[in-house]
């Protein structure tokens, strides 16, 4: 797992090219046969696979996209099969910055369990987790079952963002993942502002020409 020294922090100074790194842990959520491990694929390896994959023993993929001229290291997290048996813990939560809830627009009983879902990350992770509703298999409108408005109405409700995806074909995964990253950054970096910001004149802004990672500001994401 993480064993270099600057994964416990989510932004690190990369000292060879004394600029900012971010690092990112997201989680996809769900009921089981939503598509969670398909979407986690397509988004870090750009292909679908039609065959089912086990998700034993996956802890998980990483990608790294740039955003504002940034490096931002995203590691996604799939349950590894966990869901199954209703049993995702604390420690799965531990660190989470951003979740994907997942339900599959073919079958409504994963869309009314988004409420189960939510509730369980409310009790679970971090209370300023970032949070997406994502209606997959949107490829699959023949057998649809939750209409889009449907959808958007839950997300509202809650006041977190929606989209429809297809893991299958690749219909606004790269946009799910880029729009959750985006915000996620926006929130690290008011946090890096205001952890910076000067206090009585003898505050120092955090600069990019240091050499050590900083980890002060932010509560350590050990993965
Ligand atoms: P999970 O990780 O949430 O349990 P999987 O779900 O990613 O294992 O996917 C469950 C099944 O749904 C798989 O089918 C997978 O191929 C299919 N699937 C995932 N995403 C999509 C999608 O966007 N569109 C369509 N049409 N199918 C999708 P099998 O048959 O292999 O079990
Ligand atoms: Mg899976």
């Amino acid at each position: 797992m993480a064993s270099d020294d600057d994964m416990d922090s989510p932004i690190y100074e990369d000292s060879s090219q004394h600029e900012l790194r971010y690092q990112i842990k997201v989680l996809v959520i769900g009921d089981t046969a939503v598509g969670k491990t398909s979407l986690m694929f397509q988004f870090c390896d750009k292909t679908y696979s039609p065959i089912f994959i086990s998700t034993i023993g996956i802890d998980f993929k990483i990608r790294t996209i740039e955003l504002d001229g940034k490096k931002i290291k995203l590691q996604i997290w799939d349950t590894a099969g966990q869901e199954r048996f209703r049993t995702i813990t604390t420690a799965y939560y531990r660190g989470a910055m951003g979740i994907m809830l997942v339900y599959d627009i073919t079958n409504e009983k994963s869309f009314d369990n988004i409420r189960n879902w939510i509730r369980n990350i409310e009790e679970h992770a971090s209370r300023d987790v970032e949070k997406m509703i994502l209606g997959n298999k949107c490829d699959m409108n023949d057998k649809r079952q939750v209409s889009k408005e449907k959808g958007e109405q839950l997300a509202i409700e809650h006041g977190i963002k929606f989209m429809e995806t297809s893991a299958k074909a690749s219909i606004n995964v790269e946009e799910a993942f880029f729009t959750l990253a985006r915000d996620i950054k926006a929130k690290m970096d008011r946090k890096l502002d205001a952890s910076s910001a000067p206090k009585g004149g003898g505050g120092q802004k955090l600069a990019s020409n240091q050499n050590q990672p900083k980890k002060s500001w932010w509560k350590c994401a050990i993965l």
